[in-house]
């Protein structure tokens, strides 16, 4: 019996193609995401499932896919969505694929920070409603990029290379990561969370989502940051206490924020940040170029197709976890 591989949303059809050539490959291809029942239900029997942000996998599907399961490997750099312990529990590997999207997202990070300085969206609205009837030298005024300091929390590939692009720009750049110290990228280290906070006009995060990690920036920390400063999230939604986020935004706490992600994801439709002015909502598109997702298709194939014949993935975050 050949192999089977679950690949769980739509996917580049020549990297389908060469699962296709190693094993019977199911691809769910609807837009929308499985529920969490025709998950259940697709997973059993498969040796490898091709992953995605929307998917959690969690020992129940893993248990729902039994004893054939060797590795699922995710769609991304961030596994989060993947209950890494309990897949080493079952010699499960994990894969996923980093460096590959690492300029891609510091590029769409850097054009937040600066669509959020100079009030990108807000003022494309603004023409859309008809609400532009001259020129006005006071009205819709933003903040420098050039000499204003940039606070990166998450000093790991992609904040080291939006580190790079704001000191071409002529940023102060400054930097939070509890693992690391010593300055780089041209970035100087500050001694705690509470330094960088205060001291940013933009704050960008690019730290995994962790246990640690959940609900960093809270209402404490919103109180912090200067009341011009801009919050930029591509890292994950639940980073930031949303709640927190959308009072410190209305209060006047902070002035903007730009977030390609949220928590939860889609943002509901009714949520009180779509309703203001001063927050820029995306869907989740950092790492959306044509060349950035089809390398990472490729990648996503290579770790199950290493893993279809025995050898760990090339890209394993487990490898020390497991026996194989
Ligand atoms: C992906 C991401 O689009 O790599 C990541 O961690 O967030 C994005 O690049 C997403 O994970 C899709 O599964």
């Amino acid at each position: 019996m050949p192999p089977r591989v679950l690949v769980t949303r739509r996917q580049f059809e020549d990297q389908m193609d060469r699962l296709r050539a190693a094993a019977d490959t199911v691809v769910l291809t609807r837009p929308e995401p499985a529920t969490r029942e025709e998950l259940l239900e697709a997973v059993k029997g498969v040796t490898a499932i091709f992953a995605h942000i929307t998917d959690s996998i969690d020992a129940d599907v893993m248990d729902a896919a039994g004893d054939s399961l060797k590795v699922i490997a995710e769609f991304g750099v961030g596994y989060d969505n993947i209950d890494a312990a309990a897949a080493s529990e079952r010699n499960i590997a994990v894969g996923n694929t980093p460096g590959v999207l690492t300029e891609t997202t510091a590029d769409f990070a850097f054009a937040l920070i600066q669509a959020a300085a100079r009030r990108l969206a807000e003022s494309d609205r603004f023409v859309r409603r008809g609400e532009w009837k001259w020129f006005d030298p006071l009205d819709l005024l933003g903040l420098d990029i050039n000499g204003s300091t940039l606070g990166i929390i998450g000093m790991g590939r992609i904040g080291s290379s939006v580190a790079d692009r704001a000191v071409a720009s002529g940023m102060r750049v400054i930097y939070y990561n509890r693992n690391r110290a010593g300055d780089e990228h041209g970035a100087e280290l500050v001694g705690s969370l509470g330094e960088l906070l205060a001291q940013s006009d933009f704050v960008t995060l690019h730290c995994p989502l962790t246990p640690e990690t959940q609900g960093l920036i809270g209402a404490e920390e919103l109180k912090q940051m200067q009341s011009h400063a801009v919050l930029i999230n591509t890292a994950r939604g639940p980073v930031v206490d949303m709640e927190a986020l959308t009072a410190a935004l209305a209060d006047g706490e902070i002035a903007y924020a730009a977030l390609d992600v949220t928590d939860p994801e889609p943002i509901p439709t009714d949520h009180a940040l779509l309703k203001m002015d001063n927050v820029t909502l995306l869907p989740h598109i950092a790492s959306a170029t044509v060349g950035t997702r089809r390398k990472m298709s490729e990648m996503t194939v290579d770790n199950i197709l290493a893993a279809l014949e025995g050898n760990l993935p090339p890209n394993c975050v487990n490898a020390d976890e497991i026996n194989w």
